[in-house]
């Protein structure tokens, strides 16, 4: 599963077929996307909002607080034995992670971000990754996220089954 402001399922970016804007184009074409949970999108080409119908489960940062989102998430994670987590720190709104390299507003919040972290209890978490945090944009609250998330995941990933 993912949290990103982006989908990254353009084909290119700035002239590159492999770069962060494009991973999940490359891997859509060699693989069913219909495992990924995506959250938290809200900036995209018209191309990558029809792309995004392959995806498993697609809900949106304005989606995310209400209870029924989260309870189609976890609904979407039982069918799955293990699952991986890529946390792109531009998932969360600039408010909460201004140290990442393309901010986008109208992000997720903290809590409701930790929500949907602690719903992978339920799951077996083999392994996850936290990416885009920029230091240079930074005054410490997005590394400060970033540390906490990394401890949450950590805590959930060692309730594995
Ligand atoms: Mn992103």
């Amino acid at each position: 599963m993912v949290f990103d402001a982006h989908f990254d399922l353009r084909n290119e970016w700035e002239g590159s077929r492999y770069s962060h804007a494009s991973y999940l184009r490359r891997i859509s074409e060699v693989r069913d996307v219909s495992c990924v949970a995506h959250i938290g999108a809200r900036a995209a080409t018209e191309e990558e909002w029809r792309l995004s119908k392959n995806l498993g489960l697609v809900v949106s940062p304005g989606e995310a607080d209400g209870t029924e989102s989260l309870k189609r998430f976890k609904s979407f994670l039982s069918d799955f034995r293990r699952v991986y987590v890529s946390v792109d720190l531009d998932g969360l709104d600039p408010a909460y992670a201004p140290g990442v390299g393309t901010p986008e507003p109208g992000g997720l919040t903290t809590p409701t971000t930790l929500k949907y972290v602690y719903a992978l209890r339920e799951s077996d978490l083999a392994a996850f990754d936290i990416v885009e945090l920029c230091p240079v944009y930074d005054n410490g609250s997005t590394a400060t996220l970033a540390a906490r998330l990394m401890n949450e995941l950590v805590a959930v990933a060692s309730l594995r089954k």
